[in-house]
């Protein structure tokens, strides 16, 4: 497996693929599986669990991970897939990886209306509204024309 996987939340999936790297007379199998750490399985991403078996014929092996496009802005979210022996003759020197999941989510912004009247020396409220879901604060600047 690469190191590093990460992929953008409208990026639909990308294969983890797995490959036995030595000479195979024999078929060796060894378990594939994703963890959650910030990202919830089905609910931020799609996995099946599996056990590869290779052999002579087979030295490479891709599985999908699925993410969920959802339109909440918040952090990026990481999962991890774990390779497991099932053999002592499979060896598995970097049996982990870390996905991330960079967030595309975005949320709007805009005036509750297009027009303040103001009479001279009253106070406005300016309303701003957002539109869109977030689990993290979003900061707006706001400034007149003046400068
Ligand atoms: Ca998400
Ligand atoms: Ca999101």
């Amino acid at each position: 497996m690469e190191d590093i996987y990460s992929l953008t939340e409208s990026s639909s999936f990308i294969p983890i693929c797995v490959e036995a790297i030595g000479q195979l007379q024999i078929s060796l199998s060894v378990s594939i599986a994703a963890s959650p750490i910030s990202a919830e399985r089905n609910q931020d991403f799609f996995f099946t669990d599996n056990v590869i078996t290779f052999s002579p014929d087979n030295s490479q092996e891709c599985f999908d991970f699925t993410v969920v496009e959802d339109q909440t802005v918040e952090a990026d979210e990481l999962a991890m897939i774990r390779l497991d022996q099932n053999s002592d003759r499979a060896d598995i020197p970097s049996p982990t990886v870390v996905v991330t999941i960079e967030d595309s989510s975005t949320v709007s912004f805009s005036f509750l209306m297009d027009v303040y009247d103001i009479i001279e020396s009253e106070t406005a409220g300016l309303c701003v509204m957002m539109q869109g879901v977030t689990t993290r604060d979003i900061a707006v600047t706001l400034s007149d024309l003046s400068g």
